[in-house]
């Protein structure tokens, strides 16, 4: 290891301290709500872009509203990207996406602590509505910058609550004029905490995430007939909640008892008209897919096919429509080991994993060496205002993020990663 451009440690105390402090931004209950491009969407990012200048970064904003805190280096190639997301679930927990952001604000106080600079720039980014909650599809600002959707169609997005994009980002003062193809960067490291049980289970404090499971979202409307609740015979009903609620048992049970896919989640199921006495005649659910193998999420869409013809035949219309779609992706192999080595230096313990969730480096993945760090959950517990990640484990993480980085950062130490991008394109 050469000898060290930054200064030696992340300061934990401070990067817990704006973990809290971006986490009282749209309180909601024991958790936070901030649904990308809402209000209170507005008011972390606002945080987060006096905390990048803070850092000593140059702040930019595209098109799609990804903000970019920058600090150029000796040469004026692509960046070392470090980040994630500051958008949320519904009462989410207060380090999804976060964490990675203000983890990789650290490192840009580090890197500006010693007064010179380092070869390559370093940019952090907080990319736009990666939870897809309000807007389909999720990852919608590292989407765009990987041209796996187009800007404008992006722009044209309108959300469940009748809201577009464009319009969104102007009201809230982040509709950037910067192309998001200005700063594609040489590589992009995602640290973020694990949401899943592996590390904490294990005792593990680092995770080197080698491959993240591809997703696959659907909107299903099943139309049947409102009747009376007490005069309708039941051989008569054209239930619409009741065949909503088969589908769903059987995508679940495939999941559960088959496999197929990994893991099927119905996060929303509502029927119409929604009143007791009432057979509905409508319903409404939401099917989540996740497999880290192509054929096997495809089989899963192909059941869903089959159960809306089944529908279908007992004299229901049925639809589908896909909301939301990424297939699995393997992270760069050099960048892996090189964070591997890294984290053994540190002495580190460190395991090589799977990711269940998405995340924009799944997308990045698709134009620069690309890798994840990931850190335990407590529980395994995500999505949930229980979210929790100790304080010592989150600043192991940024540690090593802070430590690649300044590996990556020195021109020439390609650290055998191929394709790392010298030029801009
Ligand atoms: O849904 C996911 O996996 C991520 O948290 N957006
Ligand atoms: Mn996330
Ligand atoms: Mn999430």
């Amino acid at each position: 290891m050469k000898p060290s451009e930054v200064a030696e440690e992340v300061n934990a105390e401070r990067l817990v301290r704006r973990l809290g402090e971006l986490g009282e931004v749209g309180r909601d209950g024991a958790g936070r709500t901030r649904l990308a491009l809402t209000p209170q969407d507005k008011e972390g990012r606002d945080l987060i872009v006096g905390w990048l200048r803070e850092a000593g970064a140059q702040v930019k904003v595209d098109r799609i509203g990804n903000i970019y805190g920058c600090l150029p280096g000796r040469n004026d190639g692509p960046p070392i990207m470090l980040g994630s997301h500051i958008d949320t679930v519904v009462r989410a927990g207060a380090y999804d996406g976060c964490y990675g952001v203000i983890a990789g604000i650290e490192v840009l106080h580090c890197l500006s602590a010693t007064g010179s600079r380092q070869q390559r720039s370093v940019a952090v980014a907080a990319f736009t509505n990666e939870e897809g909650v309000r807007f389909t599809p999720d990852l919608l600002g590292s989407r765009v910058m990987a041209k796996n959707i187009a800007l404008e169609e992006a722009l044209d997005i309108h959300s469940s609550d009748g809201n577009v994009v464009r319009e969104e980002l102007e009201r809230i003062g982040y509709l950037g004029d910067l192309s998001p193809w200005e700063l594609l960067p040489a590589v992009f490291l995602e640290l973020h905490i694990e949401q899943g049980p592996v590390l904490d289970a294990s005792g593990i404090g680092i995770g080197i995430v080698e491959a993240v499971q591809g997703h696959s979202w659907w909107r299903v409307v099943i139309d049947g007939m409102a009747n009376h609740a007490g005069t309708t015979p039941m051989d008569l009903r054209q239930d619409a909640g009741v065949a909503a609620m088969q589908i769903a048992i059987k995508l679940h049970n495939s999941a559960a008892k088959a496999g197929i896919p990994r893991v099927a989640t119905i996060g929303s199921i509502t029927v119409e008209p929604n009143a007791i006495n009432v057979v509905p005649g409508k319903a409404l659910l939401t099917v989540d897919f996740r497999d880290p193998d192509e054929e096997k999420l495809r089989e899963a869409e192909r059941l869903l096919e089959i159960s809306l013809r089944k529908a279908r035949e007992a004299g229901f219309r049925a639809s589908a429509e896909c909301i939301s779609r990424s297939s699995p992706v393997r992270f760069d192999p050099a960048l892996c080991s090189l964070l591997e080595q890294t984290a053994a230096h540190l002495g580190l313990s460190a395991r090589r994993m799977l990711s269940g969730a998405s995340h924009d480096a799944q997308m990045l993945a698709g134009i620069c060496p690309t890798a994840m760090i990931f850190v335990p959950s407590r529980l395994g517990i995500s999505h949930n205002s229980r979210e929790h990640t100790e304080p010592a484990a989150l600043a192991q993480g940024a540690q090593l993020l802070l430590e690649t980085t300044r590996q990556l950062a020195v021109v020439g130490e390609s650290n055998g990663i191929t394709g790392i991008r010298a030029e801009r394109v």
